[in-house]
């Protein structure tokens, strides 16, 4: 039986990833238009390897935390945020934070406290400060990865202080790093549909910017699957390569998939996107973003299965044990919110990978040598 001949797009990609050259807008829109998904994801495993990658895959312990989910901003993705006078409105004491926080990590010694929250404009910046304190103060040994670029610039506008300033106090108060949320798709056009009341993303930018100037390593991200273009998508990761350029603070990247359950993009018909999309995502994250290093198939997004193939699609992190996830599952996420060591251990061996544990900015604590 004769093969049929397929012609490939992707020809001068591979050329220039094998010759490890840098890819532009058109070719990141062109991985994206393909079809060839396992063309793709063997393209993102190949770079990902010449770029000095291995079979390792790591996951840090992880406890997740939010303080408050009172949020000014109306962003129409969002099932997480509420106003202050709705039932399911929630501001945890800074006691009662830490004593929680305390607690979980007697039964499980997790490394690192991942903290997000709605911009409530009903707090002012000591209650972030006195938090970090108080939870550096009980717990030295874990490393405090809190607040996006946007509740950062939030914490501007309640002090009056420069995003420098507010840094410098974080960071004296105990901070280690900072989360990629907010990075949303930054061109104007898809900020003014989806979160007409968030910062420009210059501002996000100023604040990761002004981190890593500083010292501070943080994460980036981007929400797709909504009203964004392959372009918007493509612009996004270059913007972000650019920062990297300028700074090197990004230590990882997480593609988010838009959840649409309970936000306003359910009424109006908007579904969930696809595993092939995601995967493509997943791909062209890791080919574009040649200057991140890792690039993290976040399980709590995608589920597990999903995840282990994104293993083969350029990712070579899973994020962690993520204990307690709000933002997506309030959004519809069918995921756990939390997977044990051993689960993650076996789930990378699974798919063919050495797992590895690690702390917040990526450096080994332990290698699961094979089973
Ligand atoms: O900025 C909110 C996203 C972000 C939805 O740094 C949604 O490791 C999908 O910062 N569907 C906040 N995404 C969470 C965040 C984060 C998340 C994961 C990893 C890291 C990291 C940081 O969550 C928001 C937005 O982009 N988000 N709602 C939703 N319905």
């Amino acid at each position: 039986m004769a093969l049929l001949d397929r012609t490939s797009t992707l020809g001068p990609v591979r050329d220039k990833v094998e010759a490890g050259e840098r890819l532009d807008l058109e070719d990141g829109l062109t991985i994206l238009e393909s079809d060839d998904l396992l063309e793709i994801g063997e393209l993102a495993d190949l770079a990902r390897r010449l770029r000095g990658g291995n079979d390792e895959v790591s996951f840090v312990q992880n406890l997740y935390l939010s303080q408050t989910n009172v949020c000014r901003v109306k962003c129409k993705f969002c099932a997480f945020a509420a106003t202050q006078k709705q039932e399911h409105a929630y501001s945890t004491t800074t006691e009662e934070l830490v004593r929680d926080a305390v607690a979980q990590h007697r039964l499980a010694s997790f490394t690192e406290i991942h903290m997000v929250n709605g911009e409530n404009p009903h707090i002012d910046l000591d209650f972030y400060l006195d938090t970090l304190r108080a939870l550096k103060a009980e717990l030295p040994d874990v490393h405090l990865k809190c607040y996006t670029a946007s509740e950062v610039h939030h914490m501007t506008t309640l002090s009056g202080l420069t995003h420098e300033e507010v840094l410098v106090e974080l960071k004296a108060a105990g901070l280690d790093s900072l989360p990629g949320g907010g990075a949303e798709i930054f061109a104007d056009r898809v900020r003014a549909l989806v979160a007409p009341g968030k910062e420009h993303a210059d501002i996000w930018f100023h604040v990761h910017d002004t981190a890593h100037r500083m010292g501070l390593r943080s994460t980036c991200t981007m929400l797709y699957g909504h009203v964004e273009t392959y372009e918007e998508r493509i612009d996004h990761l270059i913007r972000l390569r650019e920062q990297q350029d300028r700074t090197g603070g990004f230590v990882a990247f997480i593609p988010l998939a838009f959840h649409p359950e309970n936000t306003v993009f359910e009424r109006r018909g908007f579904r969930h996107s696809t595993g092939s999309e995601d995967l493509k995502m997943m791909a062209v994250s890791r080919l574009m973003l040649d200057n991140i290093p890792n690039i993290k198939a976040y399980w709590i997004m995608m589920g597990m299965p999903l995840s282990a193939v994104g293993l083969h699609f350029g990712a070579n992190d899973v994020q962690g044990t993520v204990m307690r996830e709000t933002i997506f599952h309030a959004a519809g996420a069918q995921t756990e919110t939390e997977q044990k060591i051993d689960q993650l251990v076996r789930f990378v061996r699974e798919a063919g990978r050495i797992p590895v544990q690690r702390d917040s900015l990526h450096n080994t604590i332990q290698v699961w040598d094979a089973a």
